[in-house]
């Protein structure tokens, strides 16, 4: 094993570790050692708080015009399973929200060929109307890549159309693993790594805060986990407007790749840990709970995560089509139970991570 001591010192002193420094830690260190730098990391940034939301999704379409391998979710236009909301039904489940104390929707689904800019602008709109003091976290950065590109626009006037809708954040879908050669293989339509990285840079200079995602546990190498990272951590540099950062388990059920399996827990703590001491420019680490499960998620805490997500209302599939709990939904007590259990302070927040304080 590699002496790691001078990297331990490294971290412990709050300075910023190196991609080789990092693959080191990532393959040597004790799990113990991994969790007690995150936490100290993650009560550097955060104190004793972790943050919920009461939120839902909306899946307008499974309908995809692209295929990727992990993907479990996508359907083809005519399969017998697909499905595609009219923005009446869309409106329609922003309605049923009225009244209930969510803060938050997130709206994401397949790249439909048939839809446009306008009609996601539209639906944004709808969905605002309805509910007019929810944030709206729309459309993945391949989403609107395509939606843009399909109208003509350049990225900027595309994205200033989507703001004037009404969309307040960007989630962190569809960046999956940004090493090339892998992506290559993953998934070969969608949009590159530079572009997704574009779109993000792009709404954070329009005044717009997003998320980021890393897809893993499938078949990347450690060395291309700390690649991702590096990537993030440099746009954040650069272009500051990521709140949190989510690793995202693969979930192997119904798709191409199911062959190969799950990683570990271990494997997942590694990643929680290592994401919140790499990821030092980023504020938040969510686990989300909807792709672990409710006891990782509590494990997640240990090892430095600050955010679990939301309430959620059983309005995503994307998650129990791939294998994970099928009707996902937790209530305020329930979260705030988790966050106790695992030893820190239950905070509801909204989109942008201002706390929510109400007198219940
Ligand atoms: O980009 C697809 C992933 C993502 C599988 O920003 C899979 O707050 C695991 O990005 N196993 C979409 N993952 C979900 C997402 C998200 C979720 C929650 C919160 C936020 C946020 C963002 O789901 C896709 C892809 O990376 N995904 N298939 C699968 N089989």
């Amino acid at each position: 094993m590699q002496n790691i001591s001078h990297i331990v010192d490294y971290v412990r002193r709050g300075e910023r570790l190196t991609t080789e420094d990092a693959v080191i830690l990532w393959q040597n260190a004790p799990l113990w050692l991994l969790g007690e730098l995150a936490v100290s990391r993650k009560r550097a940034a955060s104190g004793e708080l972790v943050y919920y939301n009461r939120n839902i999704h909306i899946e307008p379409s499974n309908i995809c015009i692209f295929n990727c391998e992990f993907c479990s979710f996508r359907r083809r236009l005519g399969d017998d399973d697909a499905w595609s909301l009219t923005l009446d039904e869309v409106e329609e489940r922003a309605r049923k929200m009225q009244g209930t104390p969510i803060t938050e929707v997130h709206i994401v689904g397949g790249v439909h060929p048939d839809h446009t800019l306008e009609s996601y602008c539209e639906m944004i709109r709808r969905v605002k109307r309805a509910l007019p003091n929810v944030a709206i976290k729309a459309y993945t950065a391949v989403e609107i890549l395509y939606m843009i590109r399909n109208a003509g626009l350049e990225l900027e006037e595309g994205m200033k159309r989507l703001i004037e809708a009404g969309m307040e954040s960007i989630p962190g879908g569809g960046a999956e693993i940004f090493d090339e050669e892998l992506r290559a293989k993953l998934c070969p339509e969608k949009c590159s790594s530079k572009e997704w990285l574009e779109v993000h840079a792009m709404a954070h200079k329009l005044g717009i805060s997003t998320n980021c995602t890393m897809l893993y546990g499938h078949v990347e190498s450690i060395e291309q986990r700390v690649d991702h990272l590096d990537r993030l951590r440099k746009l954040q540099d650069e272009a500051p407007g990521f709140n949190a950062f989510i690793p995202l388990k693969y979930r192997s059920r119904n798709n191409r790749m199911s062959e190969i399996g799950e990683c570990s827990v271990q494997d997942d703590m590694r990643t929680i840990a290592m994401s919140r001491i790499f990821l030092d420019n980023i504020p938040h680490i969510k686990a989300y709970w909807v792709a672990y499960g409710k006891s990782v998620t509590e494990m997640a805490l240990a090892f430095g995560a600050d955010d679990i997500d939301g309430t959620i209302d059983d309005s995503t599939k994307i998650y129990s089509m791939a294998g994970a709990d099928s009707r996902p939904s937790m209530s305020v007590e329930e979260l705030e139970a988790l966050v106790h259990d695992a030893g820190f302070v239950a905070v509801e927040r909204d989109t942008h991570y201002n706390e929510i304080s109400r007198n219940e």
